[in-house]
């Protein structure tokens, strides 16, 4: 609110979003879970034409010449309209990002055209903590745009331009909530008690995390060298060596649909990840070599593979499985994961197999797809018969170890997290996904497996990097929770 031409400007617009109660007073949850005397709701905004054109004009007038773009992309749903008028008035292209991910069609998170390295500006109505900016900014990135800056109708004042600094991006505010209440009050619209008790809010709730932990729970993380070192079993400790030699914790499910695809995709994506997963009986052309030609890929890489055969049978049949068939998982797989629905022999089964090759196991103590009966006595279970075999359990499929309480692993045991994509979803049938950072952070899980989060992005290894660096990033802040 510098000029006297713009802050009559800011004024009128304070004012028209008050009338149309865009602005209201009372106690309201925030999403960042919080509870304020204030709230903004800019979804009105669709119904008033002059007033939408005038914040989108203000909106871009307010941003210094640094902030240079080539295109738009508005945080939805609120912020669509206001980037569509901006587009349109000042022609510049704009880009939309899908909140919910399709199954069908091109599966695109970003839609529109663009090409790689552009600057791509955010654009959002109201920013409190800066995580629906951060959650637009991830895939933008992951498709290849350069994400700088965003501008934002109000600042809520509540760590949103330093959290969002943290992650590279500039904070571009028109309103900032302190002025907002300040010439409400001004021009008679809020008592002073009210104004008074908004400042308060606003100083007692200054910074606002990011992603608020929903378990109070999750303790600071043991750190996955020093859980190396009490790993008994020696694919579990060298998976632990590997996530912190490739600072990755990055497993990338390679559901691509022929063996050559896989071969090719574990070479580009190899250097991100610390464990490749396969459903090898997906393959049409699968043919005996493939173990030895993905294993030297792996080595060259230095990664394991964990093939995610979900053994289920009772332990005689299991060694047979493990061993035979036209597959010969034993020869080539680090890892392979089992239900436990059949009771421990299953364990007693593939370990009579797998123990003396070295090999590990994963059970299935819980599972990302809506609706599935892995909870509560049947994970605790897991955990259970993870205990009495941890010479060859190396630990979970898990999707929200932190709230197993009653029955918390031990450390050396490792949780592994299917469903997850850098924005909330699922798909149409029954996948539900989680970010990388609630995976980890509020989760307390420790390694991300992604399928077509990667597989299906314009550019699988930069997409496969974005989702490293989140998941590295997450891991590194649990430590010191
Ligand atoms: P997606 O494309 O990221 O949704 O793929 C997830 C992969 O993880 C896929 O191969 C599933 O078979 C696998 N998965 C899962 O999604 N959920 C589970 O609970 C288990 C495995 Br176990």
């Amino acid at each position: 609110m510098s000029s006297p031409s713009s802050s009559s400007t800011m004024e009128s617009l304070i004012l028209q979003l008050h009338e149309i109660s865009a602005v209201k007073f009372g106690n309201f949850k925030l999403k960042s879970g919080i509870f304020s005397p204030i709230y903004i709701d800019l979804r009105l905004i669709v119904s008033y034409p002059k007033l939408l054109r005038l914040i989108s004009e203000t909106i871009i007038s307010t941003l210094p010449a640094s902030a240079a773009y080539d295109v738009i992309c508005g945080v939805p749903y609120t912020a669509l309209p206001i980037a569509t008028v901006i587009s349109t008035s000042s022609d510049v292209p704009m880009l939309m990002r899908r909140k919910e991910i399709k199954d069908y069609g091109t599966s695109k998170v970003i839609e529109g055209a663009f090409q790689p390295n552009q600057i791509c500006l955010v654009v959002e109505d109201l920013v409190t903590s800066g995580t629906s900016v951060l959650e637009t900014a991830a895939p933008l990135r992951a498709a290849g745009l350069k994400v700088n800056d965003a501008v934002v109708l109000i600042d809520r004042e509540q760590g949103g331009r330093e959290n969002l600094a943290a992650n590279g991006i500039t904070l571009h505010s028109m309103v900032k909530l302190t002025d907002m209440v300040r010439v409400l009050k001004e021009k008679g619209r809020v008592s002073e008690e009210t104004e008074a008790m908004v400042l308060k809010f606003l100083e007692e709730n200054k910074k606002v995390a990011p992603v608020v932990a929903k378990d109070t729970s999750v303790k600071a993380r043991i750190p996955y060298d020093d859980r190396a070192k009490l790993a008994k079993n020696p694919t579990g400790k060298r998976l632990f060596e590997i996530m912190v030699k490739k600072e990755s914790n990055l497993c990338l499910s390679a559901d691509v649909s022929t063996a050559s695809e896989l071969l090719a995709i574990a070479d580009k994506i190899g250097p991100e990840i610390c464990m490749l997963k396969t459903h090898v009986d997906i393959l049409p052309d699968f043919t005996p070599d493939f173990g030895s030609k993905l294993r030297s890929i792996a080595d060259k890489h230095n990664f394991l593979i964990f093939e995610d055969r979900k053994f289920a049978d009772i332990g005689n049949t299991v060694t047979m499985q493990y061993e035979g068939g036209i597959f010969r998982i034993l020869e080539w797989a680090d890892i392979v994961n089992c239900h436990i629905i059949s009771g421990p022999g299953i364990v007693d089964g593939l370990k009579l197999k797998g123990l003396a090759r070295g090999r590990g196991l994963l059970l299935l103590a819980e599972m990302s797809s809506a609706g599935n009966f892995a909870t509560g006595d049947y994970t605790a279970a897991a955990v259970k018969i993870a205990e009495q075999h941890s010479d060859f359990v190396i630990g979970f499929i898990s999707v929200n170890p932190a709230s197993w309480s009653a029955c918390p692993s031990n450390p050396s045991f490792i949780h592994a997290t299917p469903g997850v994509q850098l924005v909330k979803g699922g798909d149409a049938l029954g996948q539900q996904y989680n970010t990388p950072n609630s995976v980890i952070c509020e989760r307390g899980s420790d390694i991300i497996i992604v399928g077509r989060g990667i597989i299906k992005a314009a550019n699988p290894v930069d997409a496969a990097r974005e989702y490293r660096v989140q998941g590295w990033e997450a891991y590194s802040k649990s430590k010191s929770v």
